[in-house]
């Protein structure tokens, strides 16, 4: 009987595993390459982890007001916000004259600040471009400033050791063939100048600046881009056949089932997830550390490009924008800080001392961010845990102080905790209670809790000698 049972339960278990197998879908154009990619530059944008996020263009010049009344919503909708007819809008160009524009010292910023990558605006949803491209009159060269200014941009972001990478909208709200849907042959033909145009664009921008990381996408949320999984999959393949190094959002694609970011078959598409939109995980959430992914976040509740008026909403401080950059880097991601600069070329005064401020913390604490990651340890309240998978070094990045003045950590079965020492004294260790076989409290001393602060801990991992000694016998 017992074994007629267990003969039954193999067949089911034989007969599920056909019926797995048949739902998956033939998936042609998902994900473009293997995940996670290994290769020098995918590691490299892995270790960066800090990035400054760019949004430029003519909406900065009114900076969320038009005709004297002031709109709460994004300053870079404005021109669909206060209903703006097209020509209307396209008389900015005039007006963008950027006297202020020093792309030496927006990068001297950046670097203060402690960034390793940047993701320009090259072309947001109004159309206009930020470089003379070959396939539109609406770019920077029809400016009273004439010249490359992303060009400019390039070169200095690059002369100071960061990372530069290109966001580009495909919704395009003033290019004859864009399409929100496909719904007739017309349409149809429409849209495919609009993707001939994306494509032409796209291709010309790694052309024209070979130094480009990657490419962040926008704007491909609508049924007329989700319809066209394999020409955005070929897309990708074009671009990456012309820069092999490329690192390319999530949010370029969709598959031929118009799936966007996972494909139908549960696959990232991109190299890196690309949905954490002023938002992050769940600190307790494991499945997305074995992810690629970043968050991007504003300032404020939700501007982007530069608007006149930031009391209309809650401005984050440096402190909570540290713990952000902190928790993503916990948790495997990458944050993208974004900036606004102002209609004359000019960075606010609130984001230079945010830059500041951030950056004196990654001055003393940036080894707890650079090339880190999870650690594997189970959350504690008073912060996050990273840990730099080289050195197997792991941090405590302190937030919120236990009014017992004792930090509790809970190592996983096999480790031990050899040292605990604050970061930059990592000669004067601190002193350590060990409460049961892997928990510890570490007891800082001479600390300033009123600012964050970072923990060293050197642990041993037991099991491996085990299985060393194992192995050996
Ligand atoms: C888009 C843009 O519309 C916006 O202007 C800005 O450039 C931002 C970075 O991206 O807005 C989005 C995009 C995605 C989501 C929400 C707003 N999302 O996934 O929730």
């Amino acid at each position: 009987m017992k074994k007629q049972f267990l003969s039954l339960l193999l067949i089911l278990g034989f007969c599920s595993g056909l019926v797995a197998q048949d739902t998956k879908k033939e998936v042609k154009y998902g994900q473009y390459n293997g995940l996670p990619r290994q290769d020098q530059a995918m590691q490299k944008w892995r270790e960066n982890r800090l990035g400054q996020f760019i949004h430029w263009g003519l909406y900065a010049i009114p900076g969320g007001v038009w005709k004297d009344k002031t709109y709460e919503g994004a300053a870079e909708w404005l021109q669909i916000s206060a209903k703006v007819p097209r020509e209307e809008w396209e008389q900015l160009i005039h007006d963008f004259s950027i006297e202020k524009y020093d792309p030496n010292e927006w990068a001297a910023i950046a670097k203060e600040m402690g960034v390793k990558y940047v993701t320009i605006t090259t072309k947001h949803h109004d159309g206009f471009c930020l470089w003379p491209s070959k396939y539109t009159e609406f770019d920077i060269e029809a400016t009273p400033y004439k010249k490359d200014l992303l060009g400019e941009f390039v070169k200095a972001y690059t002369k100071a050791g960061i990372d530069v990478n290109f966001y580009y909208s495909i919704l395009d709200w003033r290019h004859t063939g864009w399409r929100y849907d496909v719904k007739s042959i017309e349409d149809a033909e429409a849209f495919e100048t609009l993707m001939e145009y994306s494509k032409n664009q796209l291709l010309e921008l790694i052309e024209r600046y070979p130094e480009v990381k990657g490419f962040w996408f926008d704007g491909t949320w609508d049924k007329s881009w989700k319809l066209n999984g394999k020409f955005s999959y070929e897309l990708e393949k074009a671009m990456k056949d012309k820069s092999p190094g490329l690192v390319v959002s999530s949010r370029m694609r969709a598959d031929e089932y118009g799936k966007r970011h996972i494909d139908s078959n549960g696959r990232l598409m991109g190299d890196y997830y690309s949905v954490y939109e002023r938002r992050l995980p769940l600190p307790w959430d494991e499945e997305i550390t074995k992810m690629d992914w970043e968050c991007c976040m504003t300032v404020p509740e939700n501007q982007w490009g530069y608007h006149q008026d930031w009391s209309l909403s809650h401005i984050k401080s440096p402190l909570e924008l540290t713990e952000m950059i902190v928790h993503a880097v916990s948790q495997n991601g990458n944050f993208l800080l974004n900036f606004g600069p102002m209609g004359n070329g000019d960075i606010r005064k609130e984001e230079r001392f945010i830059a500041k401020e951030i950056g004196k913390w990654m001055d003393e604490n940036s080894e707890a961010i650079y090339g880190c990651g999870p650690s594997g340890l189970q959350k504690q309240d008073w912060g996050y845990f990273t840990k730099n998978n080289k050195s197997g070094k792991v941090y405590m990045n302190v937030f919120n102080n236990p009014v017992i003045g004792k930090y509790r950590v809970k190592l996983k079965k096999g480790q031990t905790l050899k040292k605990a020492s604050l970061i930059g004294k990592q000669s004067e260790a601190l002193h350590l209670e060990q409460i049961s076989k892997t928990v510890y409290f570490v007891v800082p001393a001479n600390v300033n809790t009123k600012d964050p602060f970072v923990i060293v801990l050197e642990i041993e991992e037991k099991e491996s000698r085990k299985f060393h000694q194992k192995a050996l016998t």
